[in-house]
C-alpha cells in the first residue's frame, strides 16, 4: 500500500480538530495504518516553533518572520514525520498544511500567492496533499465556538475582516483545485459533518485504490 496524505483545513473553530479525531478513530477501526498530526507542530522542533508563533505576547512579529516560521516548522515536520509515514504506507491525517499558509499569510496578511507557492515547494520538497477537506463556516460562528473554551492565541486576536479574508482565500483555493479540495459545510451538527467527511474520505480511498 502506498501512503495517502489527507489534510483538513478551515477558519478558527470550524471543527477540524474534532473531525480529525473521529476520522482517525474510524480509519483505525477499518484497519488502515494511520498517523495523525498537526501544523504548526507534529515534531518536537515544530511544536517549539508553534509556541513562538501562537504566543499572544509576540505582537511585534513581522508578517515575513511569521511566514518563515510556519514554513520552517513545516520543513521539519515533512522531513521528520510526514514523508517517513507515507513511505511506510500509512495514511497521514494532518490538521492544517500549506493551504493554511496561503489562506492566512496570503489571504489574511496579503502576501503574494506566487511567492507562497515557491516557499511551500521548498519547505515540502514538492509534497502536496492527495485530498483536503475544507470545513467552511461563517467566521463569527467559528470564533464564537472557540471563545471561552481556551485562551485566544495570537492569530485569533486578529480582526473579523482578517478572518473573513482567510475564509475567502480557502474558498478560492477550493475553486482552483476542486479535485483535491472538497468543501464540507461546517455549521451542521458534529454528527452530520462527521458523516459527510467520512463518506468523502471513504469514497476517495476506494476510488484511488491505495
Ligand atoms: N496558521 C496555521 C497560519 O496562520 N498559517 C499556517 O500556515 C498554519 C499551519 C493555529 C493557528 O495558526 C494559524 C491558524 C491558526 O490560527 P490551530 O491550532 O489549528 O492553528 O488553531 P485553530 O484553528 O484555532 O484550531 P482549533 O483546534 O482551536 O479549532 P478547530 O479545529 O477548528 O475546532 P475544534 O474541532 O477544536 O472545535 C472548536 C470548538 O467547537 C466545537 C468543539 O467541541 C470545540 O469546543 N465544535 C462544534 N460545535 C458545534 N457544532 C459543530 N459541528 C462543532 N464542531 C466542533
Amino acid at each position: 500500500m502506498k501512503g495517502v496524505f489527507i489534510t483538513i483545513e478551515g477558519v478558527e473553530g470550524c471543527g477540524k480538530t474534532t473531525q480529525l479525531r473521529y476520522l482517525g478513530r474510524h480509519l483505525a477501526e477499518m484497519g488502515y495504518p494511520l498517523e495523525t498530526t498537526r501544523e504548526p507542530g507534529g515534531t518536537a522542533i515544530a511544536e517549539a516553533v508553534r509556541a513562538v508563533l501562537l504566543d499572544p505576547a509576540h505582537t511585534a512579529m513581522t508578517p515575513t518572520a511569521e511566514l518563515f516560521l510556519y514554513e520552517a516548522a513545516r520543513a521539519q515536520h515533512v522531513s521528520e514525520r510526514i514523508r517517513p509515514a507515507l513511505k511506510a504506507g500509512r495514511i497521514v491525517l494532518c490538521d492544517r498544511f500549506v493551504d493554511s499558509t496561503t489562506a492566512y499569510q496570503g489571504g489574511g496578511r496579503g502576501m503574494a500567492w506566487e511567492t507562497l507557492n515557491q516557499l511551500h515547494a521548498i519547505a515540502t520538497e514538492g509534497l502536496w496533499p492527495h485530498l483536503t477537506i475544507l470545513l467552511d463556516i461563517a467566521v463569527e460562528e467559528g470564533l464564537q465556538r472557540v471563545q471561552g473554551v481556551r485562551p485566544r492565541d495570537r492569530i485569533e486576536e486578529e480582526s473579523l475582516a482578517f478572518h473573513e479574508r482567510v475564509r475567502q482565500a480557502f474558498l478560492q483555493i477550493a475553486s482552483l483545485e476542486p479535485e483535491r479540495v472538497r468543501v464540507v459545510e461546517g455549521h451542521h451538527s458534529v454528527e452530520t459533518v462527521r458523516e459527510r467527511v467520512t463518506a468523502l474520505v471513504e469514497e476517495f480511498l476506494r476510488s484511488h485504490e491505495f
